[in-house]
């Protein structure tokens, strides 16, 4: 099939990718841009302002060598977790420079949820914008502040030593034990995940992103930030989902390009300013499906056709709706370079199974838990359900993991089934997700307490708060006398889905 950026790429085959990039490091292909034309502004701050790439090049320089002469050496996990910040972004390249795997982890996450990311990635050093949060969980734990090391002396080597099969980054998701899994993505995935949307998106050094995605997550962290150092753009960075700020950002900084999960589009429709987003080149949407419905009311509000592509953590970007050609509400369009897709078993409708440079090779050790992820002859298995249009365009019609999408973040219901059932009134609990136009889905819980128990809706929640970050938290809580569950005593999940939907308030 001829898809509409083929003609773009120098080899549409499997071998799309140039070979200095294909050969390369994530930092070796970002350096090259710093050393082009130094003097050009590469990211904003409100409290730092413009930032050149000769700025970047030397601080993250600086920060590399701070690290490996604090001890870190090549493989080592240096976890980050900060608010958004240029700081935070020097952190995350100087670390990457060292040859260190970054493991970023969300900023809300409790004690329970680092916990187990510090136990089972050992990192030996963290970069926290708080520096008391790993107090409880490992108090030995050597922790430095967000771009800390970054006004030393550049070292003259010893850094800048990865290759291409060395691991980067090592992001932790769910599934269906609940226990979090770590991704080990190598420098040249996240590579090949980058030069994808830069390439499909005509993402070149002229743009400039307004970024106020979380930079813990691959959507803000490996697309937003690894795609504006691969193309040699500029991004402005917010430290928060505003629309006042997105809109002043865009106009004052001359931006380009907006990228934002479903719920920050469903607020940005109804705002007095949303036309403002028409000015701008390029909006895209990910993380979550886009509501076709939402995509048309965009582009009756601002003129621009939002471009929604589909990925996931363990693959960087998969597919996406093109740049020049339909752009199709309720689709998530074609497979982007290098990328292969089909459908698990061969049907019309199935799981999404994925190949390519994008593509993981494994968990942190759990080589059972990669061995499940992927076909015997090799491909990803997604979990993700989807069908093809005739003329190629790909569309998610659900999932068959066990999965809820609240806000652009991922609710492993096991994970909160989990917490729930500890609590001394719970005797069982499921956790299902409910529709919701803003959110995509709200948690939503259903217990069936001990005998003679009562919920205190209250305590539950501060029980919840105290145990899991803000958006795994139940939002509704039912009782109920008992749960669907089959013959073996196995929960019922399509039962549980309409239980909590019958269940929802109005
Ligand atoms: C915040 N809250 C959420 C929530 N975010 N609850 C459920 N789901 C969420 N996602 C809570 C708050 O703690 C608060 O609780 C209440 O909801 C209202 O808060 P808010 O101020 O309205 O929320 P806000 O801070 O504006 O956050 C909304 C948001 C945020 C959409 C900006 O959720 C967000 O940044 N989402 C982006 C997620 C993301 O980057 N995903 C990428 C994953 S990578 P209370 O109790 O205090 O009232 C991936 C791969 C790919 O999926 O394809 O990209
Ligand atoms: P994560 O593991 O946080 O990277 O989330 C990846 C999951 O987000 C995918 O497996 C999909 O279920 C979902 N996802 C990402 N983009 C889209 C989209 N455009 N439409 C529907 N689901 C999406």
């Amino acid at each position: 099939m001829d898809l509409p950026w083929s003609a773009h790429l120098p080899d549409p085959s499997h071998d799309w990718l140039p070979a200095d990039l294909a050969t390369g490091s994530l930092t070796a292909a970002w350096a090259r841009r710093w050393t082009e034309d130094p003097d050009r502004p590469a990211l904003w701050a409100a409290d730092r302002g413009w930032v050149t790439r000769r700025d970047l090049e030397r601080s993250t320089a600086a920060i590399a060598g701070s690290l490996r002469s604090g001890g870190v050496a090549p493989g080592d996990r240096v976890l980050v977790s900060a608010a958004s910040s240029i700081e935070l972004v020097e952190s995350h390249i100087g670390a990457l420079r060292a040859g260190a795997v970054v493991v970023p982890v969300h900023t809300g996450y409790t004690e329970r949820e680092l916990g187990h990311v510090v136990a089972d990635a050992e990192p030996v050093v963290a970069v926290l914008d708080e520096p008391d949060r790993l107090a409880g969980v490992a108090p030995d734990l050597r922790v430095v502040a967000p771009g800390s090391g970054g006004d030393a002396e550049p070292p003259t080597d010893g850094i800048d030593i990865a290759g291409p099969d060395d691991p980067a980054l090592l992001p932790y998701t769910s599934g269906t034990t609940g226990r979090p899994k770590g991704v080990v993505l190598r420098h040249r995935n996240l590579v090949a995940g980058a030069a994808a949307v830069v390439t499909a998106w005509r993402w070149t050094d002229a743009d400039r992103l307004v970024l106020c995605l979380p930079l813990f997550h691959m959507h803000g962290l490996g697309v937003g930030i690894h795609g504006t150092l691969l193309s040699g753009g500029s991004a402005v960075i917010l430290p928060r989902f505003e629309p006042e700020a997105i809109f002043d950002a865009a106009a004052e900084h001359e931006a380009t390009m907006f990228f934002g999960v479903p719920t920050m589009y469903s607020r940005l429709v109804d705002h007095h300013r949303v036309a403002e987003l028409g000015r701008l080149r390029l909006c895209v949407s990910g993380s979550a499906p886009l509501p076709a419905d939402l995509h048309v009311a965009l582009t009756d509000r601002t003129g621009l056709r939002v471009i929604e592509r589909y990925g996931m953590t363990e693959t960087v970007m998969n597919i996406s709706n093109p740049h020049d050609g339909d752009r199709r509400p309720g689709a998530v369009g074609l497979p982007l370079p290098g990328v292969e897709a089909r459908i698990g078993g061969g049907g019309e409708e199935g799981e999404i199974e994925l190949r390519g440079p994008n593509v993981f090779d494994g968990y942190w050790a759990r080589p059972d838990a990669t061995a499940d992820a992927f076909t015997d002859d090799g491909w990803f298995k997604t979990g993700d359900v989807g069908t093809r249009d005739a003329d190629g365009y790909w569309r998610i019609v659900g999932r068959s993991k066990e999965l809820i999408i609240s806000g652009g973040f991922n609710v492993f219901p096991r994970e909160v089934e989990d917490v729930l059932v500890e609590h001394p009134a719970v005797a069982e609990a499921a956790v299902a997700g409910t529709p919701d136009a803003e959110w995509g889905e709200i948690v939503t819980a259903i217990v069936v307490t001990e005998a003679g128990a009562t919920i205190d809706h209250d305590e539950l929640r501060t029980f919840c708060e105290e145990r899991l970050v803000n958006y795994k938290r139940p939002r509704l809580v039912h009782v109920v006398d008992s749960l669907p569950r089959n013959a073996m005593g196995k929960l019922v999940r399509p039962d549980l889905d309409a239980l909590a939907r019958d269940l929802a308030p109005g």
